[in-house]
């Protein structure tokens, strides 16, 4: 699997699957969530809102998958990410679980390409070293036979420096 970090905004790519760091409700929200809302239309809320009614809210560190609306990508799988409380909550095991979940519903999806927000770094304040560590062991460990590549979207510059010089 080739794993690649892009500083740039995770609507524009086009991929197989691109990967927003939702809350519980699946209702949309701010940062990336907003702007995956924002960019791909009400199709990806009604089919969010299909999947409360259905399983009810999603856990944290669980995943679930839509079309993608009007993006360039094919799907958007929406993971919910820790909200950061000191380190005391389990939240390293629970952003690495963000990242398998994620790539579970790929395979399953029998999606190739997979970009990545860092998930829990903006809102629910990750501190961004930690979760580029987590994000990474997770991806390298993922034992994948569909998904070829995963690329790192990172939005604001410290994220893209300590991906870049993680995978240097
Ligand atoms: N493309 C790629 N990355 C982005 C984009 C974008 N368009 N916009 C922001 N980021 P956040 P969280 C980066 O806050 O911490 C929402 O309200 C941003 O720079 O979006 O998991 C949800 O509804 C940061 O590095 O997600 C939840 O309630 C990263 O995305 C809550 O925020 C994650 O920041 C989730 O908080």
């Amino acid at each position: 699997m080739t794993i690649s970090v892009t500083q740039e905004d995770i609507t524009k790519i086009k991929v197989d699957g691109i990967v927003n760091a939702a809350n519980s409700s699946l209702m949309g929200g701010g940062g990336v969530d907003g702007a995956i809302h924002r960019a791909g239309g009400p199709a990806i809320l009604e089919e969010c809102k299909h999947i409360r009614n259905k399983q009810g809210r999603c856990d944290t560190g669980q995943a679930v998958i839509t079309t993608a609306g009007d993006l360039p990508a094919r799907m958007v799988i929406h993971t919910v990410g820790p909200i950061w409380n000191g380190g005391q909550r389990d939240e390293a095991a629970l952003l690495k679980q963000c990242y398998t979940h994620s790539l579970e519903l790929a395979e399953e999806h029998g999606l190739t390409r997979v970009a990545f927000p860092n998930i829990s770094t903006g809102v629910f304040g990750f501190p961004k070293e930690m979760a580029c560590r987590i994000a990474l062991e997770a991806v390298r460990r993922f034992p994948a036979q569909q998904v070829e590549e995963v690329i790192f979207a990172c939005f604001d510059p410290e994220n893209y420096r300590l991906y870049q010089e993680a995978l240097d």
